[in-house]
């Protein structure tokens, strides 16, 4: 359907169209976003913005239409062009037409002043109005030139402004209408509405009006549709919005020298995103641009704080050590990267304010300090979907590890080390509590063999788990399919729900939960989560002695 055909429906709708001045296709978007029936590309605001020039005729018809052309691409709204005199004779009115058409414009304006026109409230300046045969004129080759059935000729008189009084208006008004226009603009810049509402009263019923309340801003869109007007046209209130905005804000700028001074005052940049439609682009990437056919998030939990880290924490979260030149969580995005995932969620916490690493989508765990890493995990609830790989913050790994584990054809699966008994006696000095795993069926004495293709189900997970019973501990990366992720919603949502206040596993509070508890409810109601066995190739960092192991043992 052209825009033009929207345009009319509403005007055969009973109310009043209100419609705003927009100068390029950001703003013609805001417009349409906060609720307004149509767009009037401003002549005024499109001479200031494009060329900051002013409203006198210098911008041509290819530069007006190109500009309204973006706005139409942009908006599903219809756009009411301000054509000035119409950029010549009737000759040339025919070819603004159809130019304004074809750029999806569904309605044209043509006022009456003589070209050059000069912006109806400079103030010294003398106006002329052309003759009524020759605006007549123009109207008729417009409304003879329309190609699209729908397309609106609103005819524009001065008569007020050049204070050729409202007898003279009346007149004109009725020449237009019988030359077959559409609807009449009858500009004022009166600074009140009695003038205006007097030539509206003596012509009402006879065509649609249209008024532009700048100079008499205090009439209301209810008052303007009881005097008889169909359109209001705000013309130029959001450029006048945007130039105070930017100004003041550059103010500050200048004044303190930095971003973050003015960061109250400006929109955030997902703001922007948003407005300019990135969210569908990302859709349409994992459409039409994703490497494998799938895409994969993965949600890194690093929101934690561990006083036994302290003072190698005492600035910066744990994920942020360094380990010879590059932090946990650096070295984490490199062999993700390798694998080709790029899509990287991480939940901060302590001292969140010190992870800024760019092309990661960052989620805030404020409560970080009195709640679980299954908590911090649902902090990114959103991005739980599609094919997902959670991680703990405080692990680096192997690149074959990940690997191995991208192939794994389960819905749940989990990486255990299987080199668990050689940490046993190093465990024990340490009263460390790893997370202990617990096979189907037990793997073979020569532990140092681990078959790639080899699957082997979880039965039990935790750090309560008796010794005697582990085969392995989860290194704390594992891997959903979408349906995996989705039981671990579900199950997540339900546990919530039904079972807040009693205990969840080896944790007092669902808050307080770890993963493994999560997995072991799903094991428990008869999911499977299969082990992908490692015999070692990764290391965490959960006291002094794993930071100067992981020094010791990692390569530059
Ligand atoms: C414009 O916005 O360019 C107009 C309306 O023509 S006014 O500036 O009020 O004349
Ligand atoms: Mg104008």
């Amino acid at each position: 359907m052209h825009n033009a055909s929207k345009l009319k429906a509403l005007f055969q709708h009973p109310g009043i169209i209100k419609a705003v001045g927009a100068h390029d296709a950001l703003s013609a978007k805001l417009i349409e976003n906060a609720g307004f029936d149509a767009v009037w590309a401003s002549g005024f605001g499109i001479s200031a913005t494009l060329k900051c020039i002013p409203d006198a005729s210098f911008i041509t018809l290819s530069e007006q239409v190109g500009v309204e052309r973006n706005m139409a691409e942009a908006i599903t709204i219809p756009i009411i062009a301000d054509c000035d005199t119409g950029y010549g004779n009737a000759l040339n009115v025919m070819r603004t037409v159809n130019d304004h058409e074809r750029a999806g414009i569904a309605a044209i304006c043509i006022e009456d002043n003589v070209f050059p026109k000069r912006c109806s409230f400079y103030a010294g300046v003398r106006r002329e109005l052309v003759s009524i045969d020759e605006h007549c004129g123009k109207i008729r080759a417009a409304k003879a030139a329309q190609e699209v059935q729908d397309f609106i000729v609103i005819a524009r008189t001065e008569a007020l402004i050049a204070g050729w009084g409202k007898e003279e208006a009346l007149k004109r008004i009725h020449a237009y209408a019988d030359a077959g226009a559409d609807a009449i603009l009858i500009h004022s810049k009166a600074q009140t509405f009695d003038e205006l509402r007097d030539v509206a009263q003596a012509c009402k019923g006879r065509i649609p009006l249209v008024a532009v309340p700048t100079t008499y801003g205090n009439v209301t869109a209810q008052e303007l549709e009881e005097a008889g007007f169909k359109v209001v046209i705000f013309a130029n209130q959001a450029l006048r919005s945007a130039i105070r905005s930017m100004r003041e804000t550059l103010r500050h700028l200048m004044d303190k020298g930095m971003p973050h001074a003015v960061k109250d005052e400006i929109v955030t940049l997902d703001e922007v995103y948003e407005l300019v439609g990135v969210s569908k682009m990302k859709a349409d990437e994992n459409r039409f641009l994703s490497p494998d056919g799938e895409r994969i998030t993965t949600i890194i939990a690093a929101a934690g704080f561990e006083k036994s880290l302290l003072p190698l924490i005492q600035e910066k979260p744990k994920c942020l050590l360094d380990i010879k030149g590059k932090s946990i969580l650096e070295r984490q995005v490199g062999t993700l990267n390798e694998c080709n995932i790029k899509e990287i969620v991480l939940i901060r916490g302590y001292k969140k304010e010190t992870i800024i690493i760019p092309n990661i989508r960052y989620y805030d765990n404020d409560r970080y300090e009195e709640t679980g890493d299954l908590f911090s995990f649902f902090c990114a609830e959103n991005e739980l979907k599609g094919r997902c790989l959670l991680l703990y913050g405080d692990i680096i790994f192997d690149t074959s590890l990940l690997q191995k584990l991208l192939k794994s054809p389960a819905d749940m699966s989990l990486i255990v080390d299987l080199a668990w008994h050689d940490h046993r006696a190093h465990l024990r000095n340490l009263q460390l509590r790893p997370d202990l795993v617990q096979l189907g069926s037990p793997p073979g004495k020569s532990y140092r063999y681990v078959d790639p293709g080899e699957g082997n189900r979880i039965v039990k997970i935790g750090r309560d788990l008796p010794h005697e019973d582990a085969h392995g501990e989860f290194i704390g990366l594992a891997m959903f399919s979408e349906q995996g992720i989705n039981a671990f919603k579900a199950v997540y949502k339900d546990v919530n729900q039904n079972a807040r206040s009693k205990g969840f596993h080896e944790s007092g509070l669902l808050e307080h939960a770890s993963l493994t508890d999560l997995i072991q409810e799903l094991i428990d109601r008869g999911h499977d989560v299969q082990c992908v066995p490692t015999y070692k190739g990764w290391m965490e960092v959960d006291s002094f002695e794993d930071y100067q192991k992981a020094w010791a043992d990692t390569q530059g």
